[in-house]
């Protein structure tokens, strides 16, 4: 089974702080010893004192010192290592299972009920499997406070697995650089009660979960990392493949609709035909048929909080 400290962020994290303390703290101890070493050396042999060099011919005991604590400092390193390596590949019988989806450039997490998720909402105390699916490129799944991180690979399947010891927020990042908008791709660990847990993992109609308070909008943004639209839309004002949402609500804007342009306001209605009929209206500048249609993907509820989110990027 696993080890639980019950203070730390995760089951992981005594046994790689311990390895990581002790490989630099060897380090520290071999820098601070050389450096006086050589100092000494250098003021007690320099050339007014030392006018003639003596030439030492070998000295066995010293020579087996110098061999044999560096090994065993090495095998000591490679002890702790290992150590904390081995439980990384044994995932607990009962653990919960989370399949997370990486994709340039979101992470989204889907649930054994089907529910599906922008952060991965876990509860306390419960073992939790990842299997690890990238539908693009190479990414990695990096937890910092965790100590943990595993590539995605496209093709191969992969797990990890860990035990969350404390309720609270905990950053998730790609760890592996996978193209434009890499530094984009993160999202949260949310780790809240069983029954908090239970609760959300019930609900379907709630995406994101309010640990710290929800902000206009965050449900919407949820969907659309879930849904992949930020792999071509951005929220900041670049443009991408697809126009930007910055300032786009209630925009004046050209389209081509059925070969003639046409200047229309970005409302309502046109964002929910933009998402089921992305080709009836193409803005200007941008190629036909890049964006898919999400019918059938997308409820009508999901546009609504996608609309709200697109309203609070709006600059005053
Ligand atoms: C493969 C790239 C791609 C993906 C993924 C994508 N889009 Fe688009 N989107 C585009 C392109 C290109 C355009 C501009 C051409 C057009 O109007 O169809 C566009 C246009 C739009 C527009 C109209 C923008 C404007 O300036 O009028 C909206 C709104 C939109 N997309 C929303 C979404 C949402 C929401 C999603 C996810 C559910 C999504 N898109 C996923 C490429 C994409
Ligand atoms: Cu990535």
């Amino acid at each position: 089974m696993y080890s639980t400290t019950g203070i730390d962020a995760s089951n992981f994290v005594s046994t790689f702080n311990t390895s990581f303390y002790f490989i630099a703290g060897i380090s520290l101890f071999l820098l601070t010893g050389l450096t006086i070493t050589m100092l000494y050396f250098v003021f007690k042999y320099n050339k007014k004192k030392h006018k003639v060099a003596i030439q030492n011919e070998g000295n066995l005991l010293l020579e087996i010192t110098w061999t044999a604590i560096p090994v065993i400092l090495a095998l000591m390193m490679f002890y702790y290592g290992w150590e904390g390596w081995k439980p990384l590949g044994k995932v607990p019988a009962n653990a919960m299972t989370v399949t997370t989806t990486a994709r340039m450039w979101s992470f989204s997490f889907r649930y054994e009920n089907g529910k599906e998720s922008a952060d991965l909402v876990v509860p306390v105390n419960t073992p939790v499997k990842i299997n690890l699916v990238s539908l693009d490129v190479i990414h990695s799944l990096f937890i910092p406070a965790y100590r943990i991180k595993s590539d995605i690979v496209p093709g191969r399947e992969k797990v990890m697995w860990f035990l969350p010891e404390r309720e609270g927020d905990y950053d998730l990042y790609c760890a592996e650089y996978c193209g434009l908008r890499h530094s984009y791709m993160k999202s949260m660990v949310k780790v809240i009660s069983k029954e908090k847990f239970a609760a959300w993992l019930g609900d379907t109609t709630t995406l994101a979960v309010a640990t710290t308070g929800t902000t206009p909008g965050e449900e919407g943004l949820s969907i659309m990392r879930i849904q992949g639209c930020l792999a071509c839309h951005s929220s900041d004002g670049t443009k991408i493949v697809g126009p930007t949402y910055l300032n786009l609500f209630g925009k004046q804007e050209v389209v081509t609709r059925n070969g003639t342009d046409v200047t229309i306001t970005v409302d309502s209605a046109y964002i929910k035909r933009s998402i089921f009929e992305p080709n009836a209206d193409i803005v200007k500048g941008y190629p036909k048929g890049l964006m898919q249609s999400y019918k059938g993907k997308i409820s009508d509820a999901d546009i609504t909080k996608i609309i709200e989110y697109l309203k609070s990027l709006n600059e005053k």
